[in-house]
């Protein structure tokens, strides 16, 4: 009976919750899960090329796993613990409200996930072909002719169930950022974590239909017999990746913003200064490259054989949305200039972050030019510059951020020697798994294949073994983890003025349920 009634507790705290800290910490749970999914997905990726000839040696396999790979680390990885993790955690402690504007809705956005991620699971084990298509889905590989078996239709409901839950989060988030502030919190004194979720989900909003809109209208072709991208029918293929990017292109916004947030946040923590520099630039900066983030969608476009004046404009838009994230870089590295800063594993990974996000971003300002991009196209620079931005730059952010607020969510602390080697191994590690990818693609080494010539051995074996350092360092991280827990040990000391660490290590279950004041 006991223990009947205890099941029951468990399961109306953790399944029909409504606190926004239980649910963040669901997102975490949900989140680590998948990115461990997504890590093994790629050690599959790494091992096929680690040799030439075939490991797996079944092509559309291998594409499987490359698109599961993506799609799970975009989907169910970087968005979860960014958005859905730090951002329930974070938003009604930063802004004073007791909780997220629509409870119950915040719960119902969390486990539309779960049965989305078992389709996508299941999309890779139906009939003999699973998806193979590339997170991009293109037709006509994505429509009948390419993928006659259930799986893409499954993968299509997969992403309609994540875009719900993503809008409907997205919805949460905006009315309680614009209307649950407290006393005295204005749009000029938000935290920039706050803002950067103002304009992530805004984008969120904005592209997602797109997206529902276009692979729904792919479920018809293959379902229905409609031809919105079959020229048979008078369609068109171009028009699906025409939508298909007006979401893609904020869509990588969405993934980075957020870290951009946090970074922001660990960055005037540990310089001990009070304010970020340049504050007012740091916002218009966000929400300027979230609005151009849709004015460049067709540069993932350039080899369509699109014209002349197009591939001039999308080139020069694409270049200009260098100045604001150019303003993000030089504002975080002005706010460290000068400082006397307090050195702890969350500045490490700030650090990383920076450097390394900065090449990422000089390759894609490379790939915004047509001419070069017709050549690099396809190729592994690609990979290379969205492996430096995403793996090196959203993944820092993560790594950063958690390290900082774990021990608010939790009351406990890290240990310093493991989270060094940690960090070091996975520095070392990414840069050696994506930085020959550079060269690989600059001597024509396309993307999405199993095999390749002996040419390209040398530094696809160097890409490997970096890749299983990498490996290595996410084992040393949940070591870390647990070592964590079991040692049970709190050394956080905090000087900060920000709201979230004003209610406790942790803080309770309901916080600001009386209106906190502040002093301008
Ligand atoms: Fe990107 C492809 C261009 C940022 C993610 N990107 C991708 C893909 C992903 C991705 C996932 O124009 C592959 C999609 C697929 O599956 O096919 N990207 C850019 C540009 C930026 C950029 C210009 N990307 C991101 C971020 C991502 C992301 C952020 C996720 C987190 N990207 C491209 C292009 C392609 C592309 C092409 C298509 C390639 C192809 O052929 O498929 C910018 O937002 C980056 C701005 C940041 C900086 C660094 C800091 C700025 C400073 C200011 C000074 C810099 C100046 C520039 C003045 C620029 C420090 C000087 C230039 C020099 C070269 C020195
Ligand atoms: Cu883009």
């Amino acid at each position: 009976m006991y223990l009947y009634l205890d099941f029951k507790a468990w399961l109306t705290r953790w399944m029909f919750s409504t606190n926004h800290k239980d649910i963040g910490t669901l997102y975490f749970i949900f989140g680590t899960w998948s990115g461990i999914i997504g890590t093994s997905l790629s050690v599959i990726i790494r091992m096929e090329l680690s040799q030439g000839g075939g490991v797996i040696n079944n092509g559309q396999i291998y594409n499987v796993v490359v698109t599961s790979h993506a799609f799970v680390m975009i989907f169910f990885f970087v968005m979860p613990i960014m958005v859905g993790g730090f951002g329930n955690w974070l938003i009604p402690l930063m802004v004073g409200a007791p909780d997220m504007a629509f409870p119950r809705m915040n719960n119902m956005s969390f486990w539309l996930l779960p049965p989305s991620f078992f389709l996508l699971l299941k999309s890779g084990f139906s009939g003999s072909a699973g998806v193979g298509t590339g997170w991009t889905v293109y037709p006509p590989l994505s429509a009948n002719i390419g993928h006659s078996n259930t799986g893409v239709d499954m993968a299509i409901f997969s992403l309609h169930l994540a875009g719900v839950s993503s809008i409907l989060g997205s919805v949460n988030f905006l009315v309680t950022l614009f209307n649950m502030k407290n006393k005295g919190k204005s749009m000029s004194n938000l935290s920039l974590f706050c803002w950067s979720l103002i304009v992530t989900t805004i984008l969120l909003v904005l592209s997602l239909p797109v997206l529902a809109a276009a692979i729904t209208m792919l479920l018809f072709d293959r379902n229905f017999n409609t031809t919105f991208f079959d020229p048979n029918g008078g369609g068109d293929p171009i028009l699906y990746q025409h939508l298909f990017w007006f979401f893609g292109h904020p869509e990588v916004y969405i993934l980075i913003l957020p870290g951009f947030g946090m970074i922001s946040h660990v960055i005037v923590f540990y310089s001990g200064k009070d304010n970020i520099f340049g504050y007012y630039g740091m916002v218009w900066a966000m929400g300027g490259i979230g609005f151009l983030g849709f004015l460049v969608w067709a540069h993932h476009m350039f080899s369509v054989g699109m014209d002349v004046d197009s591939r001039a404009y999308f080139t020069s838009a694409t270049m200009i949305i260098a100045v604001p994230t150019g303003i993000k870089v030089f504002s975080w590295v002005s706010t460290l200039l000068g400082a006397k800063i307090h050195w702890g594993l969350p500045l490490l990974w700030a650090y990383g972050f920076l450097f390394l996000f900065t090449i990422g971003g000089l390759t894609g300002i490379v790939l915004a030019n047509c001419s070069l991009d017709l050549v690099l196209h396809d190729t592994y620079y690609v990979v290379a510059h969205f492996h430096y931005v995403l793996s090196m730059g959203a993944v820092f952010a993560i790594f950063s951020g958690f390290f900082h607020w774990f021990p608010l969510f939790t009351g406990l602390s890290f240990n310093l020697i493991l989270g060094q080697i940690h960090f070091f191994m996975m520095f070392v590690g990414v840069n050696l798994t994506f930085f020959p990818q550079h060269f690989l693609g600059l001597s024509g080494m396309p993307r999405r294949y199993n095999d390749y010539p002996d040419f390209y051995l040398t530094w696809n074996v160097v890409s490997s073994i970096g890749s299983l350092l990498s490996g290595v360092a996410v084992v040393v991280f949940f070591l870390m983890l647990w070592e964590s827990f079991y040692s049970k040990r709190f050394l956080f000391t905090v000087e900060s003025k920000s709201l979230e660490f004003k209610l406790g290590f942790p803080p309770a279950l309901h916080t600001w349920m009386t209106s906190p004041v502040f002093k301008a």
